[in-house]
């Protein structure tokens, strides 16, 4: 989340779309409920179900999964043909007037730089012009013809109503109702704040789904100011903390990078990385880069990380292909992995294409489990009749399974979708020989090592050397670890301006990331998180909500990322004369001499607004300004197309019909085999999309006798439309099938699924809530990943769970 969940009470207009928040984040949705009774808010949900979100909407539009990108687009060209955007805003805080390469091109659906056998583009030529000193140029007039914003008005000036209409199968007249709801807070006093989450994820396309929906916002002006924002739905509790620590296999902690196998020393490593301002007097805060990633490896080996040795910068493992979840089964089902450790995951429920999922499994020599409960994983070698088919004497897998506390029986943190650090503390003892997942790891860890020490091996050091400074070694706390996440000084820190003046004493907890220091004089194993544990002690473990402005900020609860700030951008809630642009709701402003406010200020406390060349509130980016144009950071384009999910009820993509190279996102991945396992619409019709249930949570509540009694059976959604053609009764079976395999459930036939008419055709939806299996006391069902497609989205390998194509008949 750009904001967080109080926050959404301040929106003027609240968009879900892409979620349903009402059903999957039942306690955040009562902020959209507090908008709408306290701020006259109005919700607009746009879902291929009329949903629970839905059933409280002010309005209500369908769409065919897998198709926002057409609509937002298209709204994206209705707001900059009818001249609804927020001017200033877009002139000041965006890179709307910088000019772009001439080499830059977009023909038939494909961007400059694609090379079809690689399936990968190449973003040399989506660059800006630079002048001689290597800044970007600009034009204040917008006018230029290579300036971002002529670049995006001919850019989506192609998503017409009626074009929209004919790939979402939204109706015209809803469409533009959406429009003109979303139009409305172009005005700089108005904001929309949108909600989303794995109806946006969950795509071949989905980061340029997301990526769409923050054009949208920046054009309105509605990033930074309260109740806007891009607001992701995080999932489980601690997800949030997930990518924060790094756990994604290219990254580390605080959102740095693990180099790649191209970037074999520390110069070429920060070359892309500690980005000058592209901009005078910007201050591309990526330059501290250094400061961030030599505390790191202080954390991690102490003093084996010297100034000599590049700071252990060859201890670190290079990637020569990301190591995301579908790799590492396709890599199982070539033979080329043979061990895999499960912890708090169980991939043969929930990672696509269940049979590939089972025969990698099949393949391995070991499986480790570590989890408090019975899984699908830990059990897919048993044959379970109809709901897992295996032939079990076939299979050789080891199958070692360590049980596990849960959270309730832990202390700790956990980060919620806003940001926020949040202490908790054990409520039970775990039960029989159940271990901490800390003691677990720190186990296998301590046998690794002694290992190491006895018989060596290729490359020891980073093992050996690493530091491991528990009191208790088989079993770190979780306070110690919280500690060594925030960082402490490892010599005294001193004032770059004074260096007399010492900031922090050696030993001591550091404040805030900005003591953190290149020349190995502080240690801080996530940069974002200095700050949680300071000398003051546990910030994280605060409980004061006084709320002195009266708009949800709570300083004094818990403690956000970064630097204790709950709006990110939030510089950019004032005009360029640094007052708010809506007086009544104040993060912060500029008082002639600093910035403050309601927030910790998301820009240098002294940089006035007023100056020639001020600083622009985007501070990470090397702009200063948000990136309306992305000539980095994606793979798939620096601006988002529509492109068809990979399995689609369409023969071609109504963007660019003639173009099967264009047809599914060009540059996401799809493994040798898998695009053979992709459905014809001849023999799928159907489009199918897969979600969760208030009642359950995943695939463990199936293990609780309460849910399982309330969800007791397993179902799909069909609509009437399709019910009447197929002959299917309410609470009959029906099997459910796709090119991957097959379902049989109960079918709950619905109002609430609409019939769209796309592309000239009729085309239905078929609804599939996820939580059945064959582990657990509630009614054995089939895995719903039986059917879906193994391919994910281009940047983050996300799988399309959200759109896929199935046929139904009566079972
Ligand atoms: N009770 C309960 N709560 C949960 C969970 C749970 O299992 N049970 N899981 C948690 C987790 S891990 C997560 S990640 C979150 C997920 O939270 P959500 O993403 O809100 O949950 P989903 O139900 O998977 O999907 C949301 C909606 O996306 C819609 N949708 C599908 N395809 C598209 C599309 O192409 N476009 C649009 N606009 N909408 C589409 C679906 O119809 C569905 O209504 O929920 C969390 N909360
Ligand atoms: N078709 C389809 N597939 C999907 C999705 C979808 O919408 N559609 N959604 C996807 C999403 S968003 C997600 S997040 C994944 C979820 O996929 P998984 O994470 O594989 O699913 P969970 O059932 O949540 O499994 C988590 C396991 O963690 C265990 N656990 C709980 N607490 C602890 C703990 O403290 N320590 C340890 N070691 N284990 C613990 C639980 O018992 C459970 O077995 O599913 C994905 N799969
Ligand atoms: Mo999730």
């Amino acid at each position: 989340m750009t904001n967080h969940w109080v926050d959404i009470k301040n929106a003027d207009l609240v968009l879900i779309m892409g979620g349903n928040a009402a059903e999957a984040h039942p306690c955040g949705f009562k902020w959209v409920i507090e908008a709408k009774h306290h701020n006259k808010a109005k919700l607009l949900v746009v879902d291929p179900r009329f949903t629970r979100s839905a059933a409280m909407s002010d309005y209500y539009a369908p769409i065919r999964a897998g198709s926002d990108i057409a609509l937002l687009a298209g709204v994206i060209n209705y707001l900059l043909s009818k001249d609804k955007i927020q001017h200033e805003y877009v002139k000041h805080y965006t890179n709307a007037s910088f000019i772009i390469n001439e080499g830059y091109k977009f023909e038939d659906g494909l961007f400059s730089g694609y090379d079809e056998a690689k399936r990968r583009y190449d973003n040399a030529s989506w660059t800006y012009e630079l002048d001689e000193k290597g800044f970007a140029k600009v034009d204040p007039t917008l006018t230029h013809e290579r300036c971002v914003l002529q670049v995006m008005k001919r850019h989506f000036s192609r998503y017409t109503p009626e074009l929209v209409s004919k790939i979402t199968g939204t109706p015209q007249d809803k469409f533009l109702k959406c429009c003109e709801m979303i139009a409305e807070t172009s005005a700089p006093g108005k904001v929309m704040t949108i909600m989303y989450a794995l109806g946006w994820t969950q795509h071949s396309q989905g980061s340029q789904m997301i990526r769409t929906g923050a054009l949208m916002q920046l054009l309105l002006g509605n990033i930074g100011l309260p109740g806007g924002g891009m607001n992701a739905l995080r999932g489980h509790s601690n997800i949030q903390g997930l990518t924060d620590l790094g756990l994604l296999s290219t990254s580390l902690p605080g959102y740095l990078s693990l180099p790649r196998e191209t970037e074999q020393d520390l110069e070429t490593y920060y070359k892309p990385r500690a980005t000058k301002p592209l901009r005078p007097n910007q201050m591309s805060f990526w330059q501290n880069y250094p400061k961030f990633f030599v505390s790191l490896q202080k954390a991690w080996w102490g003093k084996a990380a010297t100034k000599e040795n590049d700071w252990a910068f060859h201890y670190l493992p290079k990637w020569d292909k990301t190591y995301d979840v579908l790799q590492a089964f396709e890599l199982m089902n070539q033979g080329k992995l043979n061990g895999y450790i499960c912890q708090g995951f169980n991939p043969v429920g929930s990672f696509p294409n269940k049979k590939k999922i089972i025969d990698g499994l099949s393949k391995l020599k070991y499986l480790v489990i570590i989890d408090p409960l019975n899984t699908e994983t830990a059990e897919f070698w048993r044959n379970f009749g109809e709901h897992n088919d295996v032939k079990t004497e076939e299979i050789q897998t080891t199958v070692f399974r360590f049980p596990s506390t849960c959270f309730a029986e832990e202390d700790g943190s956990l980060t919620n979708s806003g940001r926020w650090l949040q202490w908790h503390w054990k409520g039970a003892e775990p039960p029989g020989e159940a271990k901490g997942d800390a003691e677990i790891i720190a186990e296998i860890f301590l046998r690794l090592k002694s290992m190491y020490q006895k018989e060596g091996g290729a490359f020891p050091d980073p093992i050996l050397n690493l530091t491991w400074p528990y009191k208790i070694p088989h079993s770190p706390a979780a306070d110690e670890l919280a500690m060594e996440f925030n960082g402490r000084a490892l010599a005294d820190v001193t004032d770059p301006k004074d260096p007399t003046k010492v900031l922090a004493k050696a030993g001591e907890q550091l404040a805030g990331f900005g003591l953190l220091r290149d020349d190995g004089s502080t240690a801080s194993g996530c940069w974002i998180y200095t700050g949680s544990w300071t000398q003051a002690g546990n910030q994280m473990a605060r409980r004061d909500n006084s709320d002195p402005w009266g708009i949800g900020q709570t300083l004094n609860w818990a403690w956000a990322w970064p630097a204790n700030r709950r709006v990110l951008y939030n510089a950019a809630s004032c005009d360029p004369t640094g007052k708010p642009w809506n007086g009544k709701r104040r993060l912060i402003a500029w008082n002639g001499e600093r910035w403050g406010g309601s927030d910790v200020p998301d820009i240098r406390p002294d940089a006035n607004p007023n100056d020639e060349e001020a600083v622009r509130p985007f501070i990470m980016t090397a702009e200063g300004v948000a990136r309306l144009f992305a000539p980095t950071g994606l793979v798939d384009g620096p601006l988002p197309e529509h492109y068809e999910p990979f399995e689609s009820p369409l023969a071609n993509n109504p963007m660019h019909p003639k173009n099967d190279k264009a047809r599914a996102n060009p540059a996401a991945r799809v493994f040798k085999g898998d695009m053979e396992a992709f459905g014809k619409p001849s023999e799928y019709p159907y489009v199918a999309t897969s979600y969760r249930l208030t009642e359950h949570f995943h695939y463990w509540t199936k293990n609780v006798r309460t849910s399982a009694i309330i969800q007791p059976q397993q179902f799909v959604e069909i609509g009437e439309e399709l019910a009447k053609e197929k002959g299917i009764a309410n609470g009959g079976m029906v099997k459910v099938s796709s090119k991957r395999g097959f379902i049989k459930a109960v079918a709950v036939v619905t109002k609430r699924i609409p019939t769209l008419e796309v592309d000239g055709k009729k085309v239905h939806t078929v609804g599939l809530p996820n939580h059945w299996g064959f582990v657990g006391v509630a009614k054995p069902g089939y895995l719903v990943n039986t059917l879906t497609p193994f391919v994910g989205d281009a940047n983050t390998q996300t799988p399309e769970f959200k759109s896929f194509t199935v046929n139904i008949e009566k079972a």
